[in-house]
């Protein structure tokens, strides 16, 4: 383990990794130690402080400094330190482990990265945390979300002792440690840095923005994405860095450098500037952007922003010098069509015509695939995004039937199996309630836990289909309510999810009783029958509600047609209007 001085790029970086021997030697002992193994969230944070990203940590935080980070963001000797850096554990570890004692961390293959040596073990007020630390405790908030429901109820805290970094096996020669990236800048003969953090492809108003900034700080640029865990529902980082590797040519030449940052954001707005700022120092940076809204969290329950646009300028404005970085702070960048370029909002001409697309409409554009301008993003860019975000006419979709035996999801779903078919264009595949029972969940009865079980398992093949460019159509009874919405939210986010309740009464279910079933279980020759002795749980929300009754299966399968064509699942987009 050392500390290197190595102006003037950044202070002391720490380093935690061990020897080689002393690797070895605590790998060999580590099996009689308890051991953990790190969520996500916890290797992006251990990698960090290992490769000296979080100096001057030198572990997961102690009570005293939780407490004083939290409160005041500073370590309890005074330090500047922003976010809770906490290693979060279960009660059943917490009753193994010990102060004075070593625990080893494990990634979640079971490869030991860390031991640590326990100086603290405590329970955490973790709505005060949220409070403290993101200002709010809305679960519409990641951070207070995560800090609340997702960590675990225990904390240690101690000194780390790094036998190996974390694995990555993508992007390897873009993720460059504190030192590397230092000594990148070092052999470039840059002695003035401006760092961009994000965690967004970069389109036009960034790249000018970026450019625009380290010509105004006489700086070189580094490109530092992150590639841990950012907001759910961003862009995937394997699509993002291939957009960053499409737009670094359109620097100037030997002007910006590009590399990977595995850090774990909280969303936490100004707070979470600081740290970014203070990461940026470790790095070798000299100076940092802020633009509008630095690591915002979206909005709250009630639809208002949780901090306001600028707030993390202004925080970070206090302690820039502190830290020892010069903060460039950066209004929003629009465009201007008659000049052909971007301007921040406090140098726009005057009377101007400012243009601009926003988050939601560039992702309605790649969903009907209609034009995205390269005044807004290159085409180099636009290409990567579209090829992991195709319109919806070539994303896959579940079709998901449910209802009371007799309703006619199975009818329903085989005519449209059939129409989907005859269309082309993707594979279908059916998931029918009895063929499922057969292939999938045949050991599996009709409690509400079995019932459960069988949904999540036709929900997660329904949800590779999906991934994969293809139509799932699901047909089983599904009565309950949260496993369905499970289900809808494991869907969502790879594609089409349409659930098409089917409302016919039970009445006209139990008159046609094609299987005997409904008389068997009103003889009590069958237990727990769905709609007679069993609940059924009507959905509050459907894309689409179908009652048979009154209808051919072939006009209800025509029903669930239209509504994909609408939708823009099925056809031609061309021949939609916009
Ligand atoms: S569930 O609740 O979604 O897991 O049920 P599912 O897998 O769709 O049920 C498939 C068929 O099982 C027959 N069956 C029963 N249904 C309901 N309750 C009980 N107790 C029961 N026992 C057997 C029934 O025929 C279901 O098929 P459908 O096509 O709905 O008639």
């Amino acid at each position: 383990m050392t500390d290197r001085l190595n102006a003037p790029h950044g202070g002391t970086l720490v380093d935690l990794l061990v020897s080689s021997e002393r690797a070895l030697e605590l790998k060999r002992a580590a099996k009689d130690w308890p051991s953990w193994d790190l969520t996500e969230r916890q290797v992006c944070d251990l990698e960090l402080l290992l490769n000296g990203g979080f100096s001057p940590l030198r572990g997961f935080l102690g009570q005293k400094d939780y407490a004083s980070v939290c409160e005041r963001m500073r370590l309890a000797d005074g330090t500047l330190w922003p976010m809770p850096i906490t290693l979060d554990v279960s009660e059943a570890l917490a009753e193994k482990v010990a102060l004075g004692k070593k625990l080893a961390l494990r990634d979640p293959e079971g490869v030991i990265l860390a031991v640590l040596t326990i100086t603290d073990i405590y329970r955490p007020d973790r709505e005060a945390e949220a409070k403290a630390v993101f200002g709010t405790v809305d679960p519409k908030h990641p951070g207070a979300a995560y800090a609340i429901k997702r960590s675990h109820p225990v904390y240690l805290g101690g000194t780390l002792e790094g036998l190996q970094l974390p694995h990555h096996y993508d992007y390897r020669d873009l993720r460059l440690s504190p030192s590397e990236v230092r000594a990148t800048f070092q052999r470039m003969g840059w002695r003035k840095v401006v760092a961009f953090q994000t965690r967004n492809p970069i389109h036009r108003a960034h790249f000018e923005l970026t450019k625009r900034a380290a010509e105004d700080s006489g700086a070189n640029l580094l490109i530092h994405p992150v590639v841990g865990m950012t907001k759910p529902g961003d862009v995937d980082h394997y699509t993002r860095v291939r957009c960053y590797r499409a737009i670094m040519p359109h620097y100037p030449l030997n002007s910006a450098q590009l590399s990977l940052l595995p850090l774990a954001m909280r969303m936490g707005g100004p707070r979470e500037a600081v740290w970014h700022a203070l990461i940026r120092k470790n790095y070798g940076c000299s100076h940092f952007i802020v633009g509008r809204d630095h690591a915002g969290p979206g909005k709250d329950s009630a639809g208002k922003d949780f901090y306001g646009p600028y707030d993390a300028q202004e925080l970070l404005k206090n302690y820039a010098q502190e830290i020892g970085i010069e903060m460039v702070p950066f209004l929003q960048m629009s465009y201007v069509a008659e000049n052909d370029q971007y301007y921040p909002a406090d140098k726009l001409p005057a009377g101007a015509k400012a243009l601009d697309i926003s988050g939601t409409e560039l992702r309605t554009r790649l969903q009907t695939g209609r034009e995205i301008p390269e005044w807004f993003s290159y085409p180099e860019v636009v290409r990567e995004l579209r090829s992991t975000h195709p319109p919806r006419s070539k994303q896959g979709f579940t079709v998901f039937f449910t209802g009371l035996s007799g309703s006619g999801k199975s009818t329903i779903a085989n005519v449209l199996l059939v129409k989907l078919l005859e269309m082309g264009g993707r594979p279908v595949t059916l998931l029918d309630g009895d063929i499922v029972r057969k292939h999938l969940s045949s050991e599996l009865g009709f409690s509400k836990e079995h019932r459960d079980i069988n949904i999540r398992r036709i929900g997660y093949v329904a949800s590779e289909i999906t991934k994969n460019g293809g139509i799932a159509i699901c047909a089983p009874i599904a009565p309950y309510e949260s496993v369905r919405h499970e289900v809808r939210e494991m869907i969502n986010p790879l594609g089409g999810f349409v659930l098409v309740h089917m409302s016919t009464p039970i009445e006209t279910c139990e008159t046609r009783d094609r299987k005997g079933l409904y008389a068997a279980a009103r003889a009590g020759k069958i237990k727990g029958f769905t709609g007679i002795d069993d609940p059924y749980e009507v959905p509050p929300t459907a894309e689409l509600r179908i009652d048979t009754s009154n209808c051919t299966p072939a006009e209800a399968a025509q029903e669930v047609i239209l509504y994909l064509e609408r939708e823009g699942f099925i056809g031609d987009p061309s021949l939609r209007h916009a």
